[in-house]
């Protein structure tokens, strides 16, 4: 068996498929992680979802934000936005059953034997492995709930609080894990999040700095995360791996090998 991590495939699903050919991926035997942002952008994003829902347990996805956003404009098609690419899910015969699928995704999966931790944007330098585990399934247990869903929904949206308390309540607690997990790129050694600057390393904001520059609570395990196509597919941080290489923006989709740490990448994006 060999576990592979994919970056954000956003409805791209020419390179994914290119990509597995490249390492003869076989469900059966193989695994695809994948570290969310699966559509929203690309062309492909209905087709994507059925082939990784395909994949069954050979596929560990973890959401991102805009999986999220696509479970907000199935509850309220004023959410969608000029440039997204949702509409055929939506109009799909099988929505129903794609959204409930993603719905049971987590936003963090941890592989103890390997020591590894994906998130889609990363994990806040004040928090633990465990904690990370244990508040991402706050959110995913509201996911999960019919009644409670559309509320967390309708008020995930926005930046604040900007930092995590263990005190939090209700959706500022829900929205403050939300942002960490699916959203962050700069933040303070304290947890305090800028959510408006997306560009590179050299952008941050005065006082901020990349989420991943911070000393770590956990300082020997591995990070796999996506989001930020601006970083390249880099960090140069031993353990920090950074997957979103920028397909939908034209660029490339990175497949990692997480027993070798053998990278390789696919441009043949339609969006090119
Ligand atoms: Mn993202």
């Amino acid at each position: 068996m060999t576990a592979y991590a994919v970056g954000d495939i956003q409805g791209c699903l020419t390179p994914l498929k290119c990509l597995l050919a490249e390492v003869d991926f076989n469900p059966s035997r193989d695994q695809l992680w994948s570290v969310g942002d699966m559509v929203n952008r690309g062309p492909d994003s209905l087709e994507t979802l059925r082939f990784l829902d395909s994949l069954g347990n050979a596929c560990i996805a973890v959401l991102g934000n805009h999986d999220l956003h696509l479970l907000a404009a199935a509850r309220d098609a004023t959410r969608l936005r000029k440039s997204d690419t949702l509409l055929p899910i939506l109009k799909a015969s099988d929505c129903q059953r794609l959204l409930g699928n993603l719905r049971q995704r987590p936003l963090a999966h941890w592989d103890a034997n390997r020591g590894m931790l994906m998130t889609h944007a990363g994990i806040p330098p004040i928090w633990t492995v465990t904690q990370t585990l244990k508040r991402a399934a706050e959110v995913e247990t509201v996911l999960r709930c019919d009644e409670r869903l559309p509320w967390f929904l309708d008020e995930m949206y926005g930046n604040d609080p900007v930092r995590w308390k263990p005190s939090l309540e209700g959706t500022d607690r829900l929205r403050v894990i939300t942002n960490y997990l699916t959203r962050m790129r700069f933040c303070k050694a304290d947890g305090s999040l800028d959510l408006k600057s997306k560009e590179g390393v050299g952008s941050a904001p005065k006082g901020y700095a990349p989420w991943f520059s911070f000393p770590r609570r956990d300082p020997q395990i591995q990070i796999l995360f996506g989001h930020w196509a601006a970083l390249g597919g880099t960090t140069n941080m031993p353990g920090i791996h950074a997957l979103d290489s920028g397909c939908v923006w034209g660029a490339s989709m990175t497949l990692m090998n997480l027993d070798s740490g053998e990278r390789i990448q696919c441009d043949c994006g339609e969006m090119a």
